[in-house]
């Protein structure tokens, strides 16, 4: 396993089964009965794609792709068109592939410091007791921070992940200052020499202004301490929430510097070729997708891994 990541191919097949079901569902009602693939069979197989979560676009842009690459192909199976198909959409996660190497960064800063954002309930604090847990598998010490003092049971359940995870939490008070609490944990996490901070932050305040305010001023009250910091600011989105997850997203690219997103509850939903737009509409590299619920459900994001598994058709155990 690469540092810091957790990857498991079955796990993501499994998440991914409902969106591919849909899919493939749907595709291999259009395909049967057909001998060759025709000009309709295309066309059906456009109106499918527009329908799924990729997005209007890139489903006319890789349909476009799609039938140029046939016209030069003898092999105008299905195996083939899922083979074409799959090609063009990894090329599209690659495209704003992730180029951080995250070793390197966190031994080049020590404490490495990352920001979690996002609207309230798409998986932040989760998301952080998956990643503090993760780092920590990799042999790093981290420190947490619970700066969502929005919400009165909020520091309690980043309590909870910190202890599931084994590593230190610097706890909050409702309705405290949640830039003091962002001060206090990079104050601990260098006294105590740790290699990562995690910052959890509120998803919710009165007014969108409101939010985008508090969030600059944590980062400028982390630059305070560590004038680098944060190295990350991580945006999670809720994949289940197909369409709304995207609108969020440029809500926030549009007030806040985003260094990568993190797509949450692929398990369970048909909608997650969100993936593929979110990505392609955002440019924003994306660093790691929810499975499930568990402490070993955040996997480091590959594309080329995202895209075989999502065309992949076999069962999740071969
Ligand atoms: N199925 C599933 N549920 C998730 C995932 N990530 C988070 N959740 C659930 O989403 C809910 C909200 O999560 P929470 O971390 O409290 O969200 P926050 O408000 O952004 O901090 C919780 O019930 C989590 O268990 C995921 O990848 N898969
Ligand atoms: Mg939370």
């Amino acid at each position: 396993m690469a540092f810091g990541s957790n990857f498991n191919m079955n796990k993501l097949k499994k998440g991914l089964s409902k969106t591919r079901e849909k899919l493939f569902g749907k595709i291999a009602e259009t395909m049967t009965g057909r001998a060759k693939l025709d000009e309709d069979t295309l066309e059906s197989l456009e109106e499918i794609l527009i329908s799924s979560d990729i997005g209007f676009d890139t489903a006319l842009d890789i349909i476009e792709q799609t039938r140029d690459s046939l016209m030069a192909e003898k092999d105008r199976s299905e195996e083939k068109i899922f083979e074409i198909l799959e090609r063009r959409l990894r090329k599209i996660l690659q495209k704003y592939e992730d180029e951080v190497e995250i070793k390197e960064e966190i031994e080049k800063y020590k404490p490495y410091v990352i920001l979690v954002v996002g609207v309230n309930g798409v998986g932040k604090t989760t998301t952080i007791g998956k990643l503090a847990h993760n780092f920590k598998e990799s042999g790093l010490k981290v420190v947490i921070g619970s700066a969502d003092t929005f919400r009165a049971a909020a520091n309690e359940q980043l309590d909870v992940w910190a202890d599931r995870a084994g590593v230190k939490i610097v706890t909050s008070k409702h309705g405290e200052d949640p830039s003091s609490v962002a001060f206090d944990t990079l104050q601990q996490a260098i006294r105590e020499k740790a290699d990562v901070v995690l910052i959890d932050t509120a998803g919710r305040l009165h007014t969108k202004n409101n939010l985008m305010e508090e969030l600059s001023k944590i980062k400028r009250v982390l630059k305070k301490v560590l004038d680098y910091a944060p190295n990350e600011t991580l945006l999670v989105i809720d994949g289940s929430t197909g369409q709304n997850g995207l609108v969020q997203a440029k809500e926030f690219a549009k007030y806040t510097e985003l260094s990568g997103l993190i797509i949450t509850k692929l398990d369970g939903t048909a909608k997650g070729g969100i993936v593929f737009q979110i990505c392609s509409e955002l440019k924003i590299p994306i660093r790691y997708i929810g499975v499930g619920e568990g402490i070993n459900d955040l996997q480091t994001f590959d594309p080329s891994a995202f895209a075989k598994a999502f065309f992949d058709r076999r069962s999740n155990d071969e």
